[in-house]
């Protein structure tokens, strides 16, 4: 058999480069900066951390336009960062994935300006071009009718030589043509391989079902009347030749063992997401699905951004159908909350409004991310629980192309509802909140910088949320995060390979489920192993349930594992306070 990849049992933790520490005071993360906090990810219990795009770029969509795949952005550092970074890591038998991001370039990358420079160049076919579509009053339109994630359409007019290219994302993101071989080709060699042969342990692909597009550019079915683009994700997403395509990216990766981890959006489906990550398949180590992650958000494309209330129920059955999953299926998955692209989760799915329910809820979180099965990734700052923007900052701090550009639809749209909604779903979803500064310490610039004023993302004057004022405070999120983390190790075939069953589904205010594992005892026969997880999702005190039954022992036989709350005797008192999580086996 396969055997147990070391990153099943991984603790991978996201770094967003620009905003974890600044080494050299111009209000901008960068590599030294990283550095210098390994050994503090090294205590945390990371195994694998994840650096997002440090490669050169206009930074149109914060390093996900790369114009240089094998430069180092100069505010970042230099490529020998990276070298010492990877030994850095190394030594302490951690390691790094880079962020490949290969859908698109930037503008600026040299291949895009050949390709743009004539119908004849020889990189022409490297990119998506298009000729116009004319009206019967002689009026230019775009080859198909589709909307981009950035609002507006998927294609951009090229004056020069006269044709549109494709861009599933913003005009300065051209898609590249993976139909050609060349261009494929030079991927994996200038990208992948340059990569690979410097050190990396692997890399978190981005957007990596949408490199095979549908090739007949067809109109899609207006599903938004009022607007002259339509979402089309039937159009790009997991196209005829993907799996071909990411076939070959498992060529590229195998000679090295290198760790692959895609990103498969609008893929909600098991069937859809097994054959990228089925053992057999030889595709990708395993991928994220981004049911848990997008709720809340509204319709998909034009109307992301007016948010949509959703029962506790349903983040438990979609947490389940991805726990099932792996169940009976030679697949993996992963466990994530938070990333660089959606709003912190102790805002999403906790509740920050007081200290101690903030406290109480992001321990909870904590609970429900290391109990389950999969692969689970850590995002910068959610271990110290790192809360949304301030509700009363306006909308001129958001920085990020996508919520710019949906908060400008909506004021030209001239329709005072949608302004309304769309900024009070940016305050929820925006990708700006992941973005602020890493809170080291209580000073004004949080540790991040000097100078707080040169921040490139503002600072909340908060207190309470920082690495300092949590560090050896047995009640803190930090804490309890290393304590919850150093559990999931030690029970590793209970949490990270065990099965999962939801008890209690239509309860809208605890959640509850049984993570069964099997052990091998002394006499090496197998051993089960069973752990309760029940965590109250409100503000209120709510009943315990009969917490031996549903293990299935006597009453003197359980105990308890650990508790978010302060008392640890609590087994008889029947009841969760506000917003605690417990386990007991
Ligand atoms: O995101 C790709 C993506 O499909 C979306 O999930 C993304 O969250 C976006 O908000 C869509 O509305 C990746 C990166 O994670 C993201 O930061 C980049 O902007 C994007 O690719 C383009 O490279």
């Amino acid at each position: 058999g396969e055997g147990r990849p070391w990153w099943k049992a991984a603790t991978f933790y996201q770094v967003y480069p620009a905003s974890f520490k600044d080494s050299n005071d111009d209000g901008w993360g960068d590599l030294p900066g990283l550095l210098s906090k390994v050994d503090y990810l090294h205590a945390l219990g990371v195994d694998c951390i994840w650096v997002s795009p440090i490669f050169e770029s206009p930074q149109k969509d914060m390093g996900y336009d790369v114009s240089d795949y094998q430069k180092i952005y100069a505010p970042y550092g230099s490529i020998e960062d990276v070298d010492t970074l990877v030994a850095a890591c190394h030594d302490r038998g951690m390691r790094v994935i880079l962020d490949l991001v290969v859908n698109h370039t930037s503008i600026e990358h040299a291949w895009f300006q050949e390709s743009r420079s004539s119908k004849d160049s020889p990189k022409r076919d490297w990119y998506i071009w298009k000729p116009a579509r004319y009206d019967s009053n002689g009026l230019r339109h775009p080859p198909t009718n589709w909307r981009g994630y950035f609002a507006g359409s998927t294609w951009t007019w090229d004056e020069h030589t006269q044709e549109y290219y494709l861009h599933l994302y913003a005009p300065e993101q051209p898609d590249l043509n993976w139909e050609n071989k060349e261009c494929r080709e030079a991927i994996y060699e200038d990208t992948m391989r340059f990569w690979l042969r410097r050190g990396v342990d692997g890399f978190r692909i981005d957007t990596v079902n949408k490199y095979s597009k549908r090739t007949e550019y067809v109109d899609a079915t207006i599903t938004d009347p009022f607007s002259p683009y339509q979402a089309a994700p039937e159009m790009w997403c997991n196209g005829p030749r993907i799996h071909e395509f990411i076939r070959e990216i498992n060529q590229v990766l195998a000679p090295y063992s290198a760790v692959s981890v895609g990103e498969l959006s609008n893929t909600p489906d098991p069937k859809g997401v097994l054959p990228y990550v089925s053992a057999k398949a030889k595709e990708l180590d395993m991928v994220f699905e981004f049911s848990v992650i997008r709720l809340g958000n509204g319709d998909l494309f034009s109307g992301k951004y007016i948010y949509k209330p959703f029962p506790l129920s349903q983040l438990k059955s979609l947490t389940e159908k991805w726990q099932c999953f792996i169940e009976g299926t030679d697949g993996w998955t992963t466990v994530f909350c938070e990333n660089h692209d959606n709003g912190r989760a102790v805002s999403r799915f906790g509740d920050p409004s007081t200290p101690e329910l903030w406290r109480a809820s992001a321990k909870t979180i904590a609970l429900w991310q290391t109990t389950l099965s999969g692969t689970l990734f850590l995002y910068q700052g959610q271990e110290i629980g790192m809360t949304n923007m301030p509700t009363s900052w306006d909308i001129t701090h958001y920085k990020d192309v996508e919520a710019v550009s949906f908060f400008a639809e909506a004021m030209a749209s001239g329709d005072e509802e949608r302004i309304r909604k769309t900024r009070h779903g940016l305050g929820i979803l925006a990708r700006d909140h992941a973005r602020l500064p890493f809170r080291w310490n209580e000073d004004e610039n949080v540790g991040f910088t000097t100078d707080e004023t040169n921040s490139w993302m503002r600072i909340p004057q908060e207190r309470g949320i920082s690495v300092e004022s949590q560090s050896g405070d047995e009640q803190s999120v930090l804490e309890f995060y290393r304590r919850t983390l150093a559990l999931r190790q030690e029970h590793q075939e209970t949490f990270v390979f065990g099965t999962h069953q939801l008890l209690d589904r239509e309860n809208e205010s605890t959640w509850a489920y049984v993570k069964e594992g099997f052990v091998v005892g002394r006499d090496g026969t197998e051993v089960r192993r069973r752990a309760l997880v029940v965590m109250n999702f409100t503000a209120k005190m709510a009943p315990l349930m009969d917490v031996s039954r549903a293990l299935g022992c006597a009453r003197d036989e359980v105990r308890l594992m650990v508790t978010t709350g302060g008392k640890e005797e609590g087994l008889d008192d029947g009841a969760l306070s506000a917003w605690e999580g417990r386990v007991y086996c």
